[in-house]
């Protein structure tokens, strides 16, 4: 978004239809003076306080409309709440040398009404709220898929469609956080280049708190507070962008992704915090609306980046959404499309995994190990479950399974109801080759070692001769290609 785009008659509440055809009139430059403030009205036509002619930009022309605002009583009473007025407060740019002041440094660099702490503030909650949801459901996710041994055996295997709802929600979260990531940079960036927001400066509080940006460190608090949205911005970016790129199955980099995804999520949310906590003074004033007058563009600006944030989610989060996946434009995966509708992460071509050795048999170590063919575990007391496949990319799909429930087959090896197991699969290398299984998986009904899907026996790529399905687990630790059962 260019940052110039909103023109200064295109400000406040008068619209361009108002002004875009009015005709440059000769008494625009004597109406000036007079003219209630605008939001960064030429400081010179307001001029409180007098400056040294050398901090002036000479403005080519006053804002085309400066007379034709409609200010509010409040606006008039208090004008200072939009504009900055006296440069030697609100322009602490002021301190840099004049020979410095280009491009994004110049004073009028910035033009738009919406670089202010109120559209900051509401694009703010909401990308706080998606962050959140985010972090929360990422938390559980990394504990269902890694657990802590002393969480291990908590860990519930109800409701069956938990993981399958809070991944889904991890990915729809946080897709939704990048265009609100993106506006909400928008909005403060001038920040990056010593501008303050217009307004921010007006409150007392924050007037006192505030420190000059110029030059860009002058104490150490400043110093640490600069480093904090440094670290704050680039792990947030560098988060958002690999877990993008994650669920494109796209690992352009040499790091492993889940423990960075992990711990760059800790570092963000620390510096979300530590940020929430400095700018509490400004959020909590620019909370309510009325804080600020109301303006025009915020509200279409607010607009367009629901719209954005909605489109994207709505196009992606059909991977997971049944009832959403008409409008699947831009998801990775489209769930139902598959061989036995259900999609593939990894093919038994890339497992090596496509021929069965023939003398495949399922081995189950226990206290009384023992073997069984395909023929032996067919003539098993057969189960059904209908249990969906969540893979931490973020798309699920619920089938119809059939098999062996896997709490038999262990008790048959002699495991007591609390052991856990720990499943190898044919597989000759992989991440997810071997599973444990903490017991109140192993236990439930539902977890079977499925032998058929959706009415067929199973394909290669789907993990023939066997595979493990068992209720609220993370796709990855659906282990296919089953060889061994393991009591631990
Ligand atoms: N042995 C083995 N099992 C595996 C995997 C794997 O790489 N190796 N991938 C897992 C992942 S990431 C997912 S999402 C599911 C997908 O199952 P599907 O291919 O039958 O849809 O299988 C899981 N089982
Ligand atoms: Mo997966």
């Amino acid at each position: 978004m260019d940052p110039r785009t909103p023109e200064p008659h295109d400000r406040e509440e008068d619209g361009p239809k108002a002004n875009g055809p009015e005709p440059a009139k000769p008494s625009k430059p004597t109406e000036t003076p007079k003219s209630p403030p605008l939001p960064e009205a030429a400081p010179p036509s307001k001029a409180p306080v007098p400056t040294p002619p050398s901090a002036v930009r000479p403005k080519p022309e006053a804002p085309p409309n400066a007379g034709a605002v409609r200010p509010t009583p409040g606006e008039l009473a208090e004008p200072q709440t939009t504009i900055r007025v006296s440069r030697d407060v609100d322009f602490p740019l002021s301190l840099l040398p004049q020979s410095l002041r280009r491009g994004p440094f110049r004073e009028d660099a910035f033009t738009s009404v919406l670089h202010e702490p109120r559209t900051t503030v509401v694009v703010g909650r909401w990308l706080g709220a998606a962050l959140v949801v985010c972090f929360m459901t990422g938390l559980l996710s990394h504990v269902l898929q890694q657990p802590p041994t002393w969480l291990r055996d908590h860990l519930p295997s109800r409701p069956v469609n938990g993981y399958r709802v809070t991944q889904g929600l991890h990915v729809i979260s946080g897709i939704a956080a990048i265009p609100l990531l993106g506006a909400k940079l928008w909005a403060v960036y001038p920040r990056l280049f010593g501008h303050k927001l217009l307004g921010d400066s007006h409150d007392p509080r924050l007037r006192k708190s505030k420190l000059f940006e110029w030059p860009p460190v002058r104490s150490v608090l400043h110093a640490l507070e600069r480093l904090g949205i440094a670290v704050l911005v680039s792990t947030m970016l560098l988060e958002l962008f690999i877990g993008l790129l994650n669920i494109l199955e796209w690992y352009p980099w040499p790091f492993p992704f889940r423990q960075t995804h992990f711990w760059l999520a800790w570092v963000a949310t620390g510096g979300l915090l530590v940020h929430v906590a400095a700018k509490g003074p400004m959020i909590a004033q620019h909370w309510r609306r009325g804080s600020v007058p109301g303006l025009r563009q915020r509200r279409a600006f607010l607009g367009a980046v629901t719209v954005a944030a909605v489109a994207v989610t709505a196009t992606t989060a059909g991977q997971t959404v049944p009832w959403l996946r008409r409008l699947t434009l831009f998801a990775p995966r489209r769930p139902d499309l598959g061989e036995l509708g259900l999609p593939v992460t990894r093919t038994a071509a890339q497992a090596n995994t496509t021929v069965t050795p023939p003398d495949w048999r399922l081995r189950i170590d226990g206290p009384r190990p023992y073997e069984l063919t395909m023929d032996q575990l067919l003539a098993l007391p057969q189960s059904e479950s209908r249990l969906p496949i969540a893979c931490v990319e973020g798309w699920s799909a619920s089938a119809h399974w059939s098999g062996v429930r896997l709490r038999d087959l262990l008790a048959r090896a002699g495991a007591p109801p609390t052991a856990r197991v720990r499943v190898t699969s044919l597989e000759a290398n992989g991440p997810y080759r071997v599973m444990e299984m903490p017991a109140a998986f192993a236990q439930d009904p539902l977890t079977l070692l499925a032998l058929r899907v959706n009415g067929r026996v199973l394909t290669a790529d789907h993990g023939y001769p066997a595979r493990i399905i068992a209720p609220n687990r993370p796709g990855v630790l659906q282990t296919k290609w089953v060889a061994r059962l393991e009591v631990i």
